[in-house]
């Protein structure tokens, strides 16, 4: 456990989901959208009823599995569980066998509540939509897990990320503040429903805020421009689409803020959107161990392909690879190290990784490489392994993708890689060495890996090769394919 690494918190209110406060809700403060999503609208008071009854239901589990679609099932029984104090651990609807076996076997996830994956061997809880309950739960303790979200390292098996429900609550408060956030604002986006970015900023935010939320499905450019909302979330790739659609674009002129992260939006990107919209968009950069630690402001500067300052409580710092400080010049590169209260309690099961993430006197290693100016804005330069991947917005582990392909009996040996894509950031390329007399479509490759992990996962493109590059000691050469 990592609590000790976490600065004290202290958020505004004591309610996470402060907006669902059920003596608000019984004296008649409702809004009939509270969100909407999957073709379904729910009030407030429809939201507290329905989920507290999933809360009745589920309060005696510790935690569960909740395949995150994005429908009102979802929504249902992720404030469900924070309402009874059950730690949600959400799964990407598309996890292949190898990913969903990982997660269940790695979380102890005790039951699926809602839909579970076909052929689930563990207990179903069933949500339901026009259920409904007026129990009041105690809030749970702050320092509560409330979820456990599963991110790619650079080898191995996803690991997952244990998030308390005061981390949850001080960084959305940190947002609300950087953002001007408030119950007037209408949330747009299309984010999956398992990651910090739809989850937490994207769901949780509005509960917490106040504001409406409108889950646009699949984030088209067709979709943000019908929502009519004030904010909007993307990553990069949504923003690349949107600028490709000038029609569509401009429909957002009348949004307050468009807000841009979970990867570098490039700069042509930036310049397009403000031509199309008249909005320069807000970049904000976090991690899942971390949520969101650095943001420009709608209020301040916006620097393209710079991603601001430090939001409320947090404080970050360069050092070389010795350790010692980097110069805030604007030039000095060195490695981003984070502190504030919306870190996390640390990677489930892992302490010994959890220890080498922090540094000795309590500073979050993020694995980023970035530059911070005297200003104090940050540019984030690049990952200093060449083995995490952004793909859409996706993080994802070139050593779970090798694994998933060295279990397909046609391939001898493998190195995967992320090359540079003006769609998705980063495309991913596996280089394949077969067995000798051995022939594989490369398809079959690809539809192997999508069917074994998430379909984003999956490589969009296999070379097949002779040999891979090797150094001296045998080791791969990864930088000499890119
Ligand atoms: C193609 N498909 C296949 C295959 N090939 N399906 C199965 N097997 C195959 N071999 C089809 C699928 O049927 C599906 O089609 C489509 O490919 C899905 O492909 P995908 O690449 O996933 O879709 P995309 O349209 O290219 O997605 C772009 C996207 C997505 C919508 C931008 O990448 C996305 O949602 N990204 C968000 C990532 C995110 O939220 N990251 C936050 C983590 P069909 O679509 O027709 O069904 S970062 C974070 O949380 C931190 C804190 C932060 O900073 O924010
Ligand atoms: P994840 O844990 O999936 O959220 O991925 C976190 C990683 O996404 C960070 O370590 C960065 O490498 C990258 N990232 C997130 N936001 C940004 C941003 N605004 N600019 C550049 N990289 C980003």
């Amino acid at each position: 456990m990592a609590a000790q690494y976490r600065w004290p918190v202290s958020y505004g209110s004591p309610l996470l989901l402060s907006s669902l406060n059920p003596a608000a809700v019984a004296a008649g403060i409702d809004i009939p959208d509270a969100v909407t999503i999957d073709g379904v609208t729910l009030s407030r008071s429809d939201l507290l009823g329905a989920a507290t009854s999933v809360a009745e239901r589920v309060a005696r589990a510790q935690r569960v599995a909740v395949l995150a679609e994005p429908t009102a099932t979802t929504v249902l029984a992720v404030v469900g569980c924070l309402i009874a104090g059950v730690t949600v651990v959400p799964v990407p609807p598309d996890a292949g066998n190898a990913e969903l076996e990982h997660i269940l076997a790695d979380s102890g996830a005790q039951a699926w509540l809602g839909r579970a994956p076909e052929g689930a061997a563990l207990p179903v809880i069933p949500v339901r939509l026009h259920a409904r309950s007026w129990h009041t739960y105690a809030e749970p303790a702050p320092t509560a897990t409330a979820f456990i979200l599963y991110t790619s390292g650079t080898t191995g098996a996803p690991k997952g990320v244990m998030l308390s429900r005061g981390a949850v609550a001080a960084g959305l408060d940190a947002l609300a503040k950087a953002w001007g956030w408030t119950a007037n604002d209408v949330l747009v986006h299309g984010l999956p429903l398992f990651h910090v970015h739809g989850l937490i900023l994207g769901l949780l935010g509005p509960l917490r805020v106040g504001s409406p939320l409108i889950h646009t499905g699949k984030p088209t450019p067709q979709a943000y421009a019908q929502a009519r909302g004030t904010m909007y979330f993307g990553v990069p790739t949504v923003w690349s689409r949107i600028v490709e659609e000038p029609e569509a674009a401009k429909e957002l002129v009348s949004a307050r803020v468009l807000i841009s992260g979970s990867a570098p939006l490039p700069v042509p990107v930036f310049e397009r959107l403000r031509e199309l919209t008249g909005h320069a968009p807000i970049e904000r950069y976090g991690m899942s161990e971390t949520m969101i630690t650095i943001s420009t402001r709608p209020d301040g500067e916006r620097r393209p392909g710079w991603v601001g300052t430090p939001v409320a409580g947090v404080r970050t710092r360069l050092c070389d690879e010795a350790g010692n400080p980097v110069p805030h010049d604007g030039e000095s590169v060195g490695g981003l190290q984070v502190r504030g209260p919306m870190l996390f309690d640390g990677y489930l099961n892992r302490p010994e990784v959890t220890a080498e993430s922090f540094t000795a006197d309590g500073w979050f290693k993020t694995g980023d490489v970035a530059v911070i100016d005297a200003e104090g804005f940050h540019r984030i330069v690049g990952r200093e392994s060449v083995d995490l991947i952004k793909s859409g917005g996706y993080r994802i582990g070139a050593g779970e993708i090798e694994t998933s392909l060295l279990g397909h009996p046609a391939v001898a040996e493998t190195a995967v890689i992320g090359v540079p894509d003006d769609d998705l950031g980063q495309r991913i390329v596996a280089y394949v060495v077969l067995r000798e007399g051995v022939d594989a479509p490369e398809q079959r490759l690809i539809d192997h890996v999508a069917s074994e992990l998430s379909i984003h996962k999956r490589p969009r493109e296999v070379r097949v090769v002779a040999a891979l590059p090797r150094n001296a000691m045998g080791k791969v050469q990864k930088k000499l394919l890119l």
